[in-house]
């Protein structure tokens, strides 16, 4: 039975279909995108699909198979889910590989811009009993020739049962969710907590995709950061956890050896860690 306390696939795949429909530019990109462009890439796309098809002799029953499936990804409102766990990392990689900064990944369907603005120094909006071991993040943001720079940290992240803010039934609307700007020398101290590894919704159609594939649903614990500053590429990018089982099986493949944190455990069993952003200017 479902109850109104129980996430499920189809309500944050709702809530993750309607939160990108609030951006108009993906709409835009359809408007912008030329003929000749649209025409090489779907031609491509679809000879793909029909030489998997040739080659492996795929039948009317799993061709139905497929139909079906594709009609409930959109029906669950999973389509952003599925983009962004299978396809977004090679997006990302494409669009990044210029950059001598540091290394981003994919920003992942449940990102919310406008979270509250925390300061330099402080504590992420969380519960007051909120659950999970507590984490201090320092570090400093820079430009790649070393200038400091008065950026902005706009982090997101799971809480201790692995449920986002805004996407998963009664959580406070910015839980876990925080803007930080940067003192002038660049230097911020973050506090929240360690997130817990994330799983798939498994009542829906990716996770139907992967019960039927026999693959596993997991993302490794992770941190979100979108990292901000004037004249500077924004960075979107992840930040892992160096004792998690799923680091190199990420269901969404968007672990990077560069983006593994070192906390250090103090002897409150809190933990403490120092990460740094270098961003690349603008190109012009
Ligand atoms: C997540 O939390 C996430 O970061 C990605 C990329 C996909 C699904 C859930
Ligand atoms: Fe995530």
């Amino acid at each position: 039975m479902i109850t109104i306390d129980e996430p499920s696939a189809a309500a944050s795949g709702a809530a993750a279909t309607a939160r990108f429909r609030t951006d108009k530019s993906p709409f835009q990109a359809v408007r912008d995108s030329p003929k000749d462009r649209v025409s090489e890439l779907a031609r491509e796309v679809l000879s793909a699909v029909h030489d998997t098809i040739r080659r492996h002799r795929v039948t009317y029953h799993e061709y139905n198979a497929l139909k079906a499936w594709l009609i409930a990804v959109g029906a669950d409102g999973e389509w952003p889910l599925f983009l962004d766990v299978w396809v977004e990392h090679a997006v990302e990689e494409v669009a990044t590989d210029h950059r001598n900064g540091s290394k981003g990944t994919i920003e992942g369907p449940y990102y919310v811009p406008g979270s509250p603005e925390c300061g330099a120094f402080a504590t992420i909006p969380m519960r007051a009993d909120e659950r999970g071991v507590p984490l201090r993040w320092a570090g400093r943001i820079t430009s790649v020739d070393g200038t400091p720079l008065q950026g902005s940290i706009e982090l997101w992240h799971a809480d201790a049962d692995g449920r986002y803010s805004q996407f998963a039934p009664n959580l406070p609307e910015w839980n876990l969710r925080g803007t930080f700007t940067a003192d002038p020398d660049g230097t911020f101290e973050i506090t929240t907590i360690r997130p817990a590894p994330y799983q798939i919704p498994t009542d829906g159609s990716c996770g139907r995709l992967i019960a039927a594939a026999g693959w596993h649903a997991w993302r490794p614990a992770h941190l979100h950061v979108k990292v901000s500053a004037a004249g500077h590429q924004q960075l979107t990018t992840q930040l892992y956890f160096p004792d998690d089982p799923h680091n190199d099986d990420d269901i969404a493949s968007a672990v990077k050896p560069e983006l593994l944190l070192e906390p250090r455990t103090q002897s409150d069993g809190s933990q403490r860690v120092v990460y740094d952003f270098v961003l690349d200017p603008e190109k012009y």
